[in-house]
Formats: structure tokens, sequence, C-alpha cells
């Protein structure tokens, strides 16, 4: 495989084919380690038992050295997707049970490693992740300035607001160096003072009370948690009025930066059959084998089940 440094015709040649591929920001960067400041945040989160039940957010070996992901990573590239569209949109308004928007389509883990492996197969050896590595997704996505962190704990775009998901190739080839690095020192609360201001408007909305000022989620009380990851019964005693049946969208939609909604008309993200059978509370015939190939299958028939029937949905 070619081990030559990637020269900006290349680069600009990749970030043609992702623009191409449907990402919307393409950032580049040489490897670099994670910093002290995220390792004092990121410990500080698992100090005050934040990561609720989910253990592998303990795995601070691998959180903290990309190279546990992929061990000769020399290029780190970051890619946004959004996957917010008009059908997602109309079929919340019409249906009673609401799915968060990145879930109605396919499954964007196949989908999205897919399209950025078409590209970068041929270019360097390496290893394409999407969320289900240990990888410091958000952290990453900020050093290269894909977007801002905000009190909601999203990586938010200022021109195109947060309804995306972060893609990244970790490649084996490195970059020339005489190349601008897109590797920005991250501060989250400088973003929130330049960005959110005195805006809480997500810390006040959240059905849950998940959200801080200091930007940590707790996610216990986070409905995404509870609908998607949280096994057992569903622990209602602060949620609010919600329907939410498969993640939460709540501390997006009334975050200003998403007040443009900047809508792709992906296909592979419109609602499938299953979801709006799901949204509409039709799941008597739905077996999980059905939901192989769409997000909804993390929770599996029985945790959609559930949260249908849990007091979780107070009308
Ligand atoms: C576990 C997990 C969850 C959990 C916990 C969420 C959480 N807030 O921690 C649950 C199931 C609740 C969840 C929910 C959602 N998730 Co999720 N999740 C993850 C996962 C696998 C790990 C996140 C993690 O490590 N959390 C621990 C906290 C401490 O870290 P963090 O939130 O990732 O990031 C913080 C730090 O990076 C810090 N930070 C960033 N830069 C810097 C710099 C410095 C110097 C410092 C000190 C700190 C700092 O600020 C961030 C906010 O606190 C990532 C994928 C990944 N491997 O990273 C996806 C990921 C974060 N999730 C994603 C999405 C889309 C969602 C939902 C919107 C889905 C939905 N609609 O229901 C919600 C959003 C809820 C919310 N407001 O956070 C996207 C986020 C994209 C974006 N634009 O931000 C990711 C990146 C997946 C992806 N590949 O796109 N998720």
């Amino acid at each position: 495989m070619n081990k030559k440094s990637l020269e900006k015709e290349e680069i600009d040649l990749i970030k043609k084919r992702l623009f191409k591929e449907g990402f919307k920001h393409v950032s580049f960067s040489t490897y670099f380690e994670v910093e002290n400041e995220f390792k004092k945040f990121y410990l500080q989160f698992l100090k005050e038992k934040k990561e609720a039940s989910l253990s592998y957010l303990q795995n601070i070996k691998a959180k903290f050295n990309i190279k546990e992901i992929y061990a000769n990573t020399n290029t780190i590239i970051a890619a946004s997707f959004f996957y917010h569209n008009q059908k997602v949109k109309l079929a919340l308004k019409e249906n009673p049970y609401k799915i968060a928007s990145y879930a109605w389509g396919k499954d964007y883990h196949n989908v999205l490693k897919k399209r950025m492996k078409r590209v970068v197969k041929d270019i360097s050896a390496g290893r394409i992740v999407t969320d289900s590595t240990p990888l410091p997704e958000r952290y990453l996505g900020r050093k290269l300035n894909i977007g801002f962190i905000g009190k909601n704990g999203m990586l938010i775009n200022p021109e195109n607001g947060s309804y995306f998901l972060l893609v990244f190739a970790l490649l084996e080839r490195p970059l020339s160096s005489d190349l601008i690095l897109e590797n920005k020192k991250a501060n989250i609360e400088e973003d929130f003072k330049k960005y959110c201001n005195n805006c809480s408007r997500c810390i006040k909305s959240c059905p849950g009370g998940a959200i801080n000022s200091d930007g940590i989620i707790n996610i216990e009380n986070c409905i995404s948690y509870q609908t998607i990851e949280m096994r057992g019964k569903v622990n209602c005693s602060n949620i609010k009025k919600n329907k939410w049946i498969f993640g939460c969208d709540v501390c997006q939609m009334v975050c200003p930066y998403n007040k443009k909604e900047y809508l792709n008309n992906d296909t592979d993200f419109y609602p499938s059959d299953i979801s709006l059978d799901v949204s509409k509370g039709h799941l008597e015939n739905i077996k999980d084998t059905h939901l192989f190939g769409t997000a909804l299958k993390r929770a599996g028939i029985e945790g959609l089940r559930r949260n249908i029937k849990s007091k979780i949905i107070l009308k």
C-alpha cells in the first residue's frame, strides 16, 4: 500500500469525493495526542459516575489514545453527515410516537462507513470509525474544527447546526509537512461563552433535566439513554411530558443554531416502512429480524414495546 505523504492536490480530490458522497464538512489533521485538559475533563465525568450503566465509557486507555483504535494512525479525517429531512419532519408531526431524526432510515453505521470506505480504500491503509469505538469523536470533531461544543453537549456547526453524525478515517499515510493543519485548540468554556452565551433553552427544555451548565450530560436522565441503551425498567421519576420512544432530539430542536435546519434529501435517511409502523405504535407484527439494517435494532422490539408501555409517555 502507498506510504507517500498526502499532498494538497490529493487532499482536495478526497474532499471533493467525500462531498459527492454526501458529507458536508471534511477536515484533515496530522495525528496528535489527546490533550491533558480533555483527559482531566473526562476523568471528572467518570468520577461523578455520569456514565450511568455504559461501562464501555470507562475504557480510558482507548478513549485517550487514538492509536489504540488504529495503531498506525498518521492522518485523521473527520467528516460530518447531516441526516435531518423533510419526510422525517412530516412523520414526526403526523405520528403519535417520536423517533430521533437520525434513526428513521437505514442504520447509519453501515451506510456512512461504506461511503467513507469507497473514497479512502485505495488511498491508504487505515480504519473507518463511526460511533462504535471509544474514539473521543466530539473532541476530535471540535479539534478538527467541524463545530463547537454547545451546552447540550452536541458538536454544533455555527452555520448548519447539529443534526449531523461524525465519521472518521484513521489513515496510515501522513500529510505532507507543509500543509496547514485544521487542528485548533479546543476549549469548551470559551465555546459556551462565544456561541451559547446566555442561552439556556436546551437546559430548560430537556425533558429529563439531564443538561447542566457545564456541558456534561447526566446520562442517566437523558431520554436517549433511557429509550435506547438502558436495559430493565424505565426510570421516569423526573421525566416531563414526552413521547420519544427511540432517542430524543429536544436539545437539538430548541437550539437556535438549528433554527435554519439544514435538511438533507438523502433517501437512506428517509423513514422506512418499519419506522413508520413503530411511530404509529403498530408493533404487533414486528420481529427483531425486521429491525436489522435499521438503527432501531439497538433497542430491539422488546425495548420499543417497553418504551411505548412505560410511564415515560405521559399523555
Ligand atoms: C455514549 C454515547 C451516547 C450516550 C451518552 C451521550 C453523552 N452526552 O455522553 C447517549 C445514549 C445518551 C447518547 C445520546 C445521543 N447521541 Co451519542 N454517542 C455516544 C458515544 C458512543 C460516546 C460519547 C461519550 O464518550 N460520552 C462521554 C462525554 C463526556 O463525552 P462526549 O459527549 O462525547 O463529548 C464531550 C467531550 O468531548 C467534551 N469536549 C469536547 N472537546 C473538548 C475539549 C476540551 C479541552 C475539554 C476539556 C472537553 C471537550 O465536550 C463534550 C460534551 O460534554 C459517541 C460516539 C463516540 N465514540 O464518541 C456518540 C455521539 C456523541 N452521539 C451522537 C448522537 C447523534 C447522539 C444523539 C443526538 C442521538 C439522539 N438523537 O438520541 C443523543 C444526544 C444526547 C446529548 N445531548 O448528548 C453523535 C453526536 C454528533 C454531534 N453532532 O455531536 C456521536 C458523536 C456519534 C456519531 N458518530 O455521530 N449518545
